[in-house]
């Protein structure tokens, strides 16, 4: 018998959304299950203080429509939380998507059916049956609590920013302790010290951190982005990292010191993650590397007003941009107000949560409330929460007991008739989101086609194919400086106890997508096609 449906996509953000579209372009009976009340996927809950995304809006936005394009006006350079689901909700309603979303329904489970080759999807409005299960989870979506003895106990509030109370949080009056300095805290920080009545940071890594230049956007500068969109998207899907910029040829260990300098101070004055794209070679040799933190350094020093504050924000322990460069408003401005304080937690660790606030081996901090800016279980955390079982009954959190392996991030074996949308050894977190999402969706769009039309019913990666695309990835990290970060989030560093295996594709997005296009032309080499009514292993 027939499953009731083609497909089911969980998640209904960037990626569930696209790929629902798209479903419905190939006739296909599709339902997208969403655990929030809302699309927006991962920005449905990111809702902190300063939230916005650090790609600029006028590429941080779907390609596939040109009416949308130009329907469409951002109103800030960087898109904020609450304009990215704006626009999402015009997106779901522009292309009539919203009666195949069914919101509030969380999947609790799914295994496939080596019978039948179908899924069966448990959640908490029932059961579905489908014969492909498409995840749209996010990568940096399951929020990572950090498990400090003493929680429970706490007087006060607390929060984590990837899950921030939808109606808000009035800090105002409260003495306010951030636990974080990743992307995410260095967004907040300046926000919540502007509200609270103190604030405490309490920073395990210093980070480095470009000035964003956020600003209105200018409808002249719209409607040149709007004009030139063709020619932005052909860089795009050029580029290392889905992002419309270049990256310059030369080497930063070329100029002159004095003409180096000013190239950064450039790139500086303009802000943004395009900074890393001053010179060629700022993520693959250290000499390089070393060019840009020192200057980032000493802008460090020649902002904060304490020399002590200052030393303790100076990044020592890894190279710029080998862990996630955040970027900033006003970041280390803050430290100069004598409400904000820094509390060095490599050097005083945070030791236990009591009911007046957190005592690290220095003393207490007496605190109203805590937000935990802690970042995520990324990239496998969403795929693993969602408990599936593969054709054999081997669950996917037994099968990645060591770490992931996936197939081009898009197949596991063992799990057949499942595609996973930027999941783990794909190039996603590397670069702005929606290119890779774009990516991933067309390519599993023009697979399904082409499994219909040759009357294949089950679909599975290789062994083999994982494997190399293991090493490979592997070794497309190691021609960079990203392993190096020893505490990255790339590796898995941030959740104690997790594989340390480096997870995303660092070859380039370019030639990610060039190799995926060359799979589906080989038809679909790496994976095992089978034709329904013919057995699996034949
Ligand atoms: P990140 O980048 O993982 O940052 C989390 C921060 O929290 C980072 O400074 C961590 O220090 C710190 N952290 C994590 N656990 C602890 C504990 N137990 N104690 C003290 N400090 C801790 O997450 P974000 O949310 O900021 O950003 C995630 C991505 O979202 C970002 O890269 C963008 O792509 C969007 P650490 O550096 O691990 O020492």
């Amino acid at each position: 018998m027939e499953p009731e449906f083609d497909a089911v996509v969980i998640g209904a953000g960037f990626a569930g959304l696209y790929m629902l579209h798209r479903l419905r372009k190939l006739g296909m009976r599709a339902v997208v299950l969403e655990q929030g009340d809302g699309v927006g996927g991962t920005w449905y809950w990111n809702r902190y203080p300063g939230a916005r995304c650090d790609s600029e809006s006028y590429y941080y936005c779907y390609s596939f429509s040109k009416e949308l394009e130009q329907e469409w006006t951002w109103t800030e350079r960087y898109p904020s939380h609450p304009e990215i689901r704006a626009y999402l909700e015009h997106v779901t309603d522009r292309f009539g998507l919203r009666e195949d979303i069914r919101f509030g329904v969380r999947v609790t489970g799914a295994g496939f059916d080596e019978d039948t080759r179908t899924w069966t999807v448990d959640s908490t409005s029932g059961e579905l049956r489908c014969r492909f299960l498409i995840t749209a989870v996010g990568c940096l979506s399951t929020a990572n609590v950090p498990d400090i003895p003493g929680l429970d106990s706490f007087d006060g509030r607390w929060f984590h920013t990837g899950r921030w109370p939808h109606e808000g949080v009035d800090v105002r009056g409260r003495r306010v302790g951030i636990v974080g300095t990743g992307s995410t805290g260095i967004q907040a920080i300046p926000v919540v010290a502007e509200q609270a009545a103190h604030l405490t940071v309490f920073q395990r890594t210093a980070n480095y951190s470009i000035p964003a230049r956020n600003g209105p956007l200018a409808a002249a500068e719209s409607d040149a982005y709007k004009r030139d969109y063709a020619e932005i998207r052909e860089v795009q899907a050029n580029s290392t990292n889905g992002h419309p910029f270049v990256v310059s040829t030369q080497s930063a260990l070329e100029p002159e010191p004095a003409e180096r300098e000013r190239i950064y101070a450039d790139a500086w004055e303009r802000g943004g993650l395009r900074f890393r794209a001053a010179f060629s070679d700022v993520l693959a040799d250290a000499d390089a590397n070393e060019t840009a933190s020192d200057f980032i350094r000493d802008r460090i020093r020649e902002v904060v007003d304490d020399p002590e504050t200052a030393e303790k924000l100076v990044p020592t322990d890894h190279g710029f941009a080998t862990k996630r460069p955040p970027i900033d408003t006003h970041y280390f401005e803050t430290y100069n107000r004598d409400d904000v304080e820094l509390v060095d937690v490599r050097a005083t660790p945070i030791e236990e949560i009591v009911p007046e606030g957190v005592r690290t081996s220095d003393g207490v901090y007496e605190l109203d409330d805590i937000v935990f800016a802690t970042g995520f279980d990324a990239l496998t955390g969403p795929l693993l929460g969602l408990n599936l079982t593969g054709s054999d009954g081997t669950s996917l959190r037994e099968l990645w007991t060591y770490g992931p392996r996936t197939y081009l991030g898009l197949g596991i074996h063992g799990f057949p008739n499942l595609f996973t949308i930027t999941g783990p050894f794909s190039p996603s977190v590397l670069t702005n989101m929606p290119t890779s999402i774009e990516q991933h969706v067309d390519w599993i769009a023009r697979c399904l086609e082409h499994l219909r039309a040759q009357g294949v019913d089950r679909i599975e990666a290789e062994r083999s194919a994982e494997i190399a695309w293991a090493e490979h990835t592997q070794e497309a990290a190691d021609a960079t400086l990203l392993p190096r970060a020893s505490s990255s989030w790339y590796l898995g560093a941030n959740v104690p106890g997790k594989p340390k295996v480096f997870m995303p594709y660092a070859g380039g997005f370019a030639r990610y997508t060039r190799t995926c296009d060359e799979v589906a032309t080989d038809g679909y080499r790496g994976f095992v096609l089978t034709p329904a009514g013919r057995p699996a292993d034949e």
